[in-house]
């Protein structure tokens, strides 16, 4: 088992590695997550060097974060992104789960936006098929309805728990999130497209076709993958 310290390492490499693309007059989607914290930083230690981009936050997390790192924020009204940078629970063959944070609403928005989606992680991501249980937010009204639709498609959903209170987990958009395991996933295209029709699911984690890179950081190096 790796320890923590060499876990945070291969993100700090994949996180910095994508941080290497950013040119100046960029703007950036800044995704979530503890991978993602890592390119934060590094884009705000080229900021204080005098380059000049603009970030647009994927949840409270990544906005506290730029706005303590001293990176300019703007909207999607604003502009859209040249490129996001943003973490994953899980990558098989290109198709990404994210929703780990519960940001995965607002991640989506800014990722398929993004000219070009680079995501990061550390090699414990990496995985031959899907099988992460696949985090949904969904209307606070509809999570039993949501449930039963869950049920009929094969999947067994979990309301996620709060970790410091009683009570499920709220989103920054104030909504609960389900997280529902479907097994092994042959086909996250069609998963997604099944998971797409239910109504009262704000957004699920499944990011199929949407990455242009991966960068995978091991404990020695940076694997760069195109997709
Ligand atoms: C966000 O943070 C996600 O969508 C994913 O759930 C999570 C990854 O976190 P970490 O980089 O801390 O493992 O990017």
């Amino acid at each position: 088992m790796k320890s923590e310290n060499g876990r945070d390492d291969a993100k700090r490499r994949a996180g910095e590695s994508a941080a290497e693309l950013i040119e100046d007059g960029m703007v950036i989607g800044l995704g979530t997550g503890s991978t993602a914290a890592h390119a934060i930083q590094a884009i705000g230690r080229a900021v204080s060097e005098g380059m000049d981009v603009y970030g647009i936050p994927t949840s409270f997390q990544s906005r506290a974060l730029a706005r303590e790192v001293g990176i300019p924020l703007v909207t999607l009204d604003d502009a859209l992104p040249d490129i996001a940078i943003d973490g994953a629970d899980q990558v098989a063959d290109g198709a990404l789960v994210k929703g780990g944070g519960g940001a995965h609403a607002r991640e989506k928005v800014v990722d398929a936006h993004a000219a070009r989606f680079i995501c990061v992680v550390d090699e414990t991501k990496l995985a031959d098929v899907l099988n992460h249980p696949i985090p949904l937010e969904v209307l606070p009204s509809a999570v039993s309805a949501v449930e039963d639709s869950l049920r009929e498609r094969g999947g067994e959903p979990t309301l996620r728990a709060a970790e410091r209170k009683d009570g499920p987990v709220i989103t920054d958009n104030g909504n609960p999130v389900l997280d529902c395991d479907f097994g092994t996933i042959e086909d996250p295209d069609v998963l997604a497209a099944s998971l797409s029709v239910i109504p009262g699911i704000v957004e699920h984690g499944i990011f199929a076709a949407m990455a242009d890179e991966i960068h995978a950081g091991f404990s020695d190096r940076v694997d760069i993958r195109s997709v």
